[in-house]
C-alpha cells in the first residue's frame, strides 16, 4: 500500500477541473511513490462545492479555505482559485506546514509573489506553480534538443499567445468567469494571464531575460461590472507586446492579446540557432517543427516530428506510437513529476522562486509600458 497524499483543492472553476483531473489520472499512467487522494474541495458556495465533489470524487467539501489549510487530514493545498486569493492562502498553507501548489501567476504583483516565495521557503515545504505548457511532450523535447546543444548559439526567440474572446464591448467585467478582466482580482490583463506562460517557457528553454521594452493597450475603456451593474473603467491590459534581450545575447519578441480575431489560444514559439531552428504551436501541440542545417544539402528542410513515440518525453506512459495526447495531459505530467519529486525529496520545477522570476519579468513589462523606457526585471 502506498502512502496517501491527501489533497485540499481550493477552487472549482476551469483550473480546479484541470488539476483534479491531473491528480485522478496521474496514478493510472505513472508509477508514483504516493497515492493522491481527492480529499476536500473548497468553494464559497456549498451547493457548488457539493456538485463538484460528486462529479470528481472528492470525499469532503468546505466553504472556508482556512478550515482546509488547518485540517490535519490534508497534506497538500492546491490553489486553483482566482489570482486575488493566491497570496493569503499560500502564506497560510505554508505556515501550517502544508505542501503548496498554486495556479499561475503566483501573485497579483511582485510584493505578493515575494511574500509567497518567502513563506514556502521559510517553512521548508515543497512547492510548485502550474505552468503546464512546459510539460507538453513537444516542448519538453525542445528543451532536450537545446540542452544537447543541437541548436548551437541561439539568436532569436519569437513567441505569441493570441485569443479573441474579449472583443465585444458588451462583455461585462468581473465576477465568476470574467474576473480575468478585473485587475483588482487578476493583477493585470494578458501580461499576467497569457505572457506569463510565454515567459515561463522562454526562460526555461533559453535562460534569463535581462531587459525589456514594452507597449500595452486597453482597447475597450469601460465595461459593466458584473457584481455592481455599474459601468466602470477597464484597468487591465487587453494587448501586451515587448522586445527582450536574454542573458545569452539572443533577441526576442513577445506578443499577447485577446483581440486577435480568429485565434482562440494560438500559443507559438520559434527559436533560431546557429545550427538548427525549432517551432511549436499549441493548436498542433503534438508536433515539433525542426530544421537542422547539418542535414545533407539536397534533403535539407523543415521536419514535422510527430511526438508520439516511446522515446519522446512522457509518451511511453500513454498509448502506442502514433496515437497523440493533448492539453489535459500537460497537467497530468506536472502532477506526476511533482509527486515523483516529493518521493525523491527534490524540488520540482517551476518552484515558487522560479515563478517569482517570471513575475519580475511581467512587472518589468508593465513598468516599461508606462515609462516608455527599457526596464530590467528584478533578479531572484
Ligand atoms: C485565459 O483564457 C486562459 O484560460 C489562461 O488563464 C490560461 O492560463 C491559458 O492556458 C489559456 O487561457
Amino acid at each position: 500500500m502506498k502512502k496517501k497524499l491527501n489533497i485540499g483543492m481550493i477552487g472549482y472553476g476551469f483550473m480546479g477541473r484541470t488539476h483534479s483531473n491531473a491528480f485522478s489520472k496521474a496514478p493510472h499512467f505513472f508509477d508514483l511513490p504516493y497515492e493522491p487522494v481527492l480529499k476536500t474541495v473548497c468553494a464559497r458556495n456549498a451547493d457548488k462545492a457539493q456538485a463538484f465533489a460528486s462529479q470528481w470524487g472528492y470525499e469532503n467539501i468546505a466553504t472556508d479555505w482556512r478550515e482546509v489549510v488547518e485540517s490535519p487530514d490534508i497534506d497538500l493545498i492546491d490553489i486553483a482559485s482566482p489570482n486575488d486569493t493566491h497570496y493569503e492562502i499560500a502564506v497560510a498553507a505554508a505556515k501550517a506546514g502544508k505542501i503548496v501548489m498554486c495556479e499561475k501567476p503566483l501573485g497579483r504583483n511582485p510584493g505578493e509573489s515575494e511574500a509567497m516565495t518567502a513563506a514556502v521557503e521559510a517553512a521548508g515545504v515543497p512547492n510548485m506553480v502550474w505552468y503546464n505548457y512546459r510539460r507538453t511532450p513537444a516542448v519538453t523535447l525542445a528543451k532536450q534538443l537545446i540542452d544537447e546543444g543541437r541548436l548551437g548559439r541561439i539568436f532569436h526567440y519569437r513567441t505569441v499567445f493570441l485569443q479573441d474572446w474579449t472583443i465585444s464591448a458588451d462583455l461585462p467585467q468581473g465576477g465568476a468567469g470574467l474576473w480575468r478582466l478585473d485587475s483588482s482580482v487578476s493583477g493585470s490583463g494578458v501580461t499576467g494571464d497569457l505572457l506569463a506562460h510565454n515567459i515561463d517557457t522562454a526562460m526555461w528553454l533559453n535562460g534569463q531575460i535581462d531587459e525589456v521594452t514594452a507597449m500595452t493597450e486597453t482597447f475597450i475603456k469601460s465595461r459593466t461590472h458584473t457584481l455592481t451593474g455599474e459601468v466602470t473603467p477597464v484597468t487591465i491590459d487587453d494587448a501586451s507586446l515587448f522586445l527582450a534581450r536574454f542573458s545569452n545575447g539572443s533577441l526576442a519578441t513577445f506578443e499577447a492579446t485577446r483581440y486577435a480575431r480568429g485565434h482562440k489560444a494560438l500559443y507559438t514559439f520559434e527559436i533560431n540557432g546557429e545550427k538548427a531552428s525549432i517551432k511549436w504551436d499549441l493548436h498542433d501541440l503534438h508536433r515539433l517543427e525542426y530544421f537542422d542545417y547539418a542535414d545533407e544539402g539536397k534533403l535539407r528542410g523543415w521536419k514535422s516530428i510527430h511526438i508520439t513515440d516511446g522515446d519522446h518525453p512522457y509518451m511511453k506512459n500513454w498509448w502506442v506510437p502514433g496515437l497523440q495526447i493533448g492539453y489535459e495531459h500537460t497537467f497530468v505530467h506536472q502532477a506526476a513529476d511533482f509527486i515523483n519529486a516529493l518521493g525523491a525529496g527534490t524540488p520540482a520545477s517551476p518552484t515558487f522562486r522560479e515563478a517569482l522570476a517570471t513575475d519580475y519579468v511581467t512587472d518589468a513589462v508593465l513598468r516599461s509600458a508606462k515609462s516608455r523606457q527599457w526596464e530590467q526585471p528584478k533578479k531572484v
